[in-house]
């Protein structure tokens, strides 16, 4: 009897330790590829959150409580990324910051949405994401019929090229990017080649073989940097010499370290403005450079998703998810991009796409719409 007490007793102390532990601290999940050939996105998203978090922190925290973040990789895989939302959720985070992929977004987010926690994604531009009308889904960035149409006027009262081939990843962002820039071509310029490449595949050199024999005056990839680097490298090797252009998936170094310096010149790309011309972004930059190094293209978007969840969560002053998100819709933000307010899907009303060319190994914003 006096054994089974203690024991009784022993589990208490133990149970009540936990609980008390897990009080202690706001949970802040962070998700993106954080392994494999996508690790630098999920790297720079970590990098935001943790400079946002630890800024949090040295203030005292939120609620009195300081930050916790938990970290997940999903690799790009939308499997792992439902994974890393059913742990999140058993970890009692109180906020998700990701994913990267739309692909990992999307499947996740009806993880988050049946348990009732908030998620902001820095990157995932499918509108998809935001049209299944969950009350707790945001995201910072714009999305692809935005991007994708800003790239086709580019092409046509810019260029004025009438002659695109189109390639895409079969993924959830890049076949929808690459179909979101054709619609808004629509006849105003002929598509020469249509079609899919793998993700994770090395050689482009037979797909890019047949589009050559097409003729097309450019070339538009609707993908991620990994692929869009080698395509622009083989596509220059068999001498298929034409201007290629992509979106945001594909604007960071590595894109040019991949395609080689000189095949990269003249590419062009869609993504937002310059941070480093944005005056609020100044402070940010010069932290996260002290801390990290460069800035990646989505830093900044992870940092201010960051803040904008503690900020709600503080201007909520509970860790109840209903209560968040709509501190979220309600809400006007000032970060380090300026100012963000959510639509009623959950976008920001405000996406500003222009058109990046690189020159000399760099990317300069290049054309306005
Ligand atoms: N938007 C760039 C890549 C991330 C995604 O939407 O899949």
């Amino acid at each position: 009897m006096i054994k089974r007490l203690i024991l009784f007793l022993f589990a208490v102390v133990i149970l009540f330790g936990c609980v008390k532990k897990g009080e202690d601290t706001i949970k802040i999940g962070i998700a993106g590829p954080m392994t494999g050939d996508q690790a630098k996105m999920g790297m720079d998203f970590k990098n935001g959150v943790t400079l946002a978090v630890e800024e949090w922190n040295n203030k005292g925290g939120v609620l009195g409580k300081k930050l916790e973040l938990v970290v997940g990789d999903d690799q790009r895989d939308p499997k792992q990324a439902v994974s890393i939302a059913n742990k999140f959720v058993t970890q009692g985070a109180k906020g998700i910051i990701g994913h990267f992929n739309s692909s990992c977004s999307i499947p996740a987010s009806d993880v988050y949405n049946r348990a009732g926690i908030p998620m902001i994604t820095p990157a995932s531009t499918n509108p998809q994401l935001t049209e299944k009308g969950y009350h707790g889904v945001f995201r910072v960035c714009g999305r692809d019929d935005q991007q994708g149409k800003v790239a086709a006027d580019f092409i046509t009262s810019k260029l004025t090229l009438k002659k695109i081939a189109v390639i895409h990843d079969k993924t959830t962002y890049g076949q929808g990017l690459a179909d979101e820039f054709k619609k808004f071509l629509g006849d105003k310029a002929e598509v020469v080649y249509y079609g899919g490449i793998v993700q994770g595949d090395k050689d482009f050199k037979t797909v890019l073989t047949s589009i050559k024999e097409k003729k097309p005056e450019l070339i538009f990839f609707g993908g991620i940097y990994p692929e869009g680097g080698l395509l622009v490298k083989q596509s220059r090797e068999i001498g298929l010499n034409v201007p290629f252009m992509s979106g945001d998936g594909v604007i960071d170094p590595k894109f040019i370290e991949i395609a080689g310096a000189d095949a990269a010149e003249g590419t062009y790309l869609t993504f937002s403005p310059d941070p480093k011309n944005i005056p609020s972004a100044k402070t940010f930059i010069e932290q996260y450079n002290k801390k990290f190094g460069e800035l990646g293209p989505y830093s900044i978007y992870a940092y201010d998703a960051a803040n904008i969840m503690l900020k709600a969560i503080e201007a909520a002053k509970s860790t109840e998810g209903r209560a968040i998100m709509d501190q979220l819709h309600a809400l006007e933000f000032t970060g380090a991009l300026g100012n963000i307010k959510f639509d009623a899907k959950g976008d920001v009303t405000v996406a500003p796409y222009v058109v990046w060319i690189t020159k000399g190994g760099s990317f300069v914003e290049y054309w306005k719409p």
